[in-house]
């Protein structure tokens, strides 16, 4: 099966969690090619809170990088499958040291398809078959209260066919 990483090189892939930046990078504001509004950090694209609900979701536009801000924020994420899509995946990555965040996947109607909670700041991965030309939601959250600010976790999709 072979799989295409949405808006992502490989070696960008693989130098990820090098290049993953802190907040004190975030005055460097650039719009290269982005949607209005976006922000991007070295080429990622940073969550544009509040995205904490379904309806103020945040638009899986390119590698996005968010910040679990306090013990209660919620970033949620959606995407649309295309007309090929056979099986989408969502890892979560870079969790910050010392924090436990999860992922669950939704369908279009809010209704949790997919949950992945590993302890400690292990990667979190779901998968799953999705119906073509419709939305999905994942919302990514801290298990246990623990956040950071300052320390991006990154939201990396693959849509394989
Ligand atoms: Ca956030
Ligand atoms: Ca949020
Ligand atoms: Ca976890």
């Amino acid at each position: 099966m072979k799989k295409t990483l949405i808006a992502l090189g490989t070696t960008a892939t693989l130098l990820a969690s090098a290049l993953v930046p802190t907040a004190s990078f975030a005055s460097d504001k650039v719009k290269d090619g982005m949607m209005e509004g976006e922000i991007t950090l070295n080429s990622y694209t940073l969550e544009q809170e509040p995205n904490d609900t379904f309806s103020n979701a945040n638009k899986v536009t390119s590698n996005p990088l968010g910040a679990i801000s306090s013990p209660t924020d919620v970033d949620i994420f959606y995407l649309n499958s295309r007309k090929w899509s056979e099986k989408i995946t969502v890892k979560l990555l870079n969790i910050p040291s010392g924090k436990d965040y999860d992922l669950i996947a939704y369908n279009e109607n809010g209704v949790a398809i997919a949950k992945s909670t590993n302890l400690s700041n292990d990667d979190e991965e779901v998968s799953f078959k999705p119906t073509t030309n419709t939305k999905y939601y994942f919302k990514v959250y801290s298990a246990d209260g623990s956040h950071s600010a300052d320390k991006y976790y990154q939201i990396k999709l693959w849509d394989a066919y």
